[in-house]
């Protein structure tokens, strides 16, 4: 795997966690990276301000076929990292067909265009350990079944497959990353591990009193999002396109992470998380653990933070962000 100065990357949803990651991660090894992004009424590039001025954007969306089609011809990318999604689950279940148009039809539109302007493009698809589902074996591999429990996560399967047939079908090097749950001070608040961290911080500085939360008994392979990105890109650097599934090996209980981040700052959660059945989904997830002995073999690739490190980190960050030390989220 060798690094080239002159390389250039798109990336589809580049203002969200794993976006902004991918880019300081590309931006370090010599990439032009172009970043597409929706228009919207108010600015939302907080988590890459930092980067603004390495970065090109283009204006466009995973609704809008001509508008990728346009990115592509204009800025003539080596590689096409795909990352835009509606990815929050629980927002699937409210609004399935949006998330059918986004997650899994954006795909076909991305790959067309691709295959209309330049069929040379190296492309990565972000899919999901939500495939796995109702999990038909433990630990989950390239090869488990898969049983979605979500529109978010029947979604992520269409993008899996129409990446492989058009990989089959037009020798695309299309690939598919199957990642697990990854995390960051840079995740969404409404993901419960960000909820969580940034939830007992401000219990802690006397903002709030209580943390209301869902299942506490699903059980999750959490990783560090900034590893992650990491194995995307390994994934496009190979002869021959694969895929992939992503991991630590080692799952925890949504209520170990409750412990572990109150613990973090001096405070018992069992005194303020309460049970809010509005956060249950229809149907859940109840374990995922992956096997990345495939990607440990062909990528050489491993995480590098467990997961007490990826609770202290997200917890310190929201102290440092809560209490005023810290401007953004990068
Ligand atoms: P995220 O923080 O929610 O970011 C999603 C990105 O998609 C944002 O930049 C968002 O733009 C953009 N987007 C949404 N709808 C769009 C549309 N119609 N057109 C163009 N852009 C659109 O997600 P993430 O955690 O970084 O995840 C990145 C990808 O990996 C997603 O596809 C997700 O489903 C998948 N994934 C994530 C995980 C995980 O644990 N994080 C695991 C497996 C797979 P705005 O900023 O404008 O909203
Ligand atoms: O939920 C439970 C909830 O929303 C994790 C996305 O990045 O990873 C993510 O999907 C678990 C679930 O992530 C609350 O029921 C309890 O069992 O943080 P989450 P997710 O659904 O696993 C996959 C791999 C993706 O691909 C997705 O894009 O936590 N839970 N109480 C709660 N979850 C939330 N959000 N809020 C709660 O209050």
């Amino acid at each position: 795997m060798t690094d080239s100065p002159t390389r250039r990357a798109l990336i589809t949803g580049i203002t969200g966690q794993d976006g902004s990651y991918l880019a300081e991660f590309l931006l370090d090894r010599g990439y032009e990276v172009v970043g597409m992004v929706r228009r919207s009424s108010t600015v939302n590039y907080e988590r890459i301000a930092h980067l603004m001025d390495r970065l090109e954007f283009h204006s466009g969306d995973l609704l809008d076929q001509m508008s990728m089609v346009e990115a592509i011809r204009e800025h003539a990318p080596h590689e096409v990292y795909n990352l835009a999604a509606q990815s929050f689950v629980q927002t699937s279940f409210g609004q399935p067909v949006l998330t059918g148009e986004t997650t899994a039809l954006g795909v076909t539109r991305m790959l067309d265009a691709i295959r209309l302007v330049d069929p040379s493009i190296r492309f990565y698809q972000a899919s999901s350990s939500e495939m796995f589902g109702k999990v038909h074996e433990v630990p989950q591999t390239e090869a488990t079944p898969f049983h979605p429990r979500s529109p978010y996560g029947v979604a992520k399967v269409y993008g899996h497959w129409i990446t492989v047939n058009y990989r089959e079908s037009y020798g695309l090097h299309a690939c598919s990353g199957m990642l697990f749950n990854h995390e960051s001070p840079r995740r969404g608040l409404e993901f419960v591990t960000r909820k969580i961290s940034h939830g007992a911080v401000q219990i802690a500085l006397g903002q709030a009193t209580e943390l209301r939360l869902g299942n506490l008994d699903a059980k999750r392979d959490w990783g560090f999002a900034g590893d992650y990105v990491d194995a995307m890109w390994r994934m496009l650097q190979l002869d021959e396109p694969e895929d992939f599934v992503i991991c630590t090996g080692e799952t925890h209980t949504v209520r170990e992470f409750c412990q572990a981040a109150f613990a973090r700052v001096g405070l018992d959660w069992e005194k303020h998380v309460v049970i809010d059945h509005k956060y249950y989904r229809p149907a859940e997830v109840d374990l995922l653990v992956g096997d990345g002995s495939l990607a440990a073999e062909r990528l050489d690739w491993r995480p590098s933070v467990g997961f007490v490190e990826l609770v202290e980190m997200m917890v310190d960050a929201d102290l440092a962000l809560l209490e005023g030390r810290l401007r953004h989220l990068s």
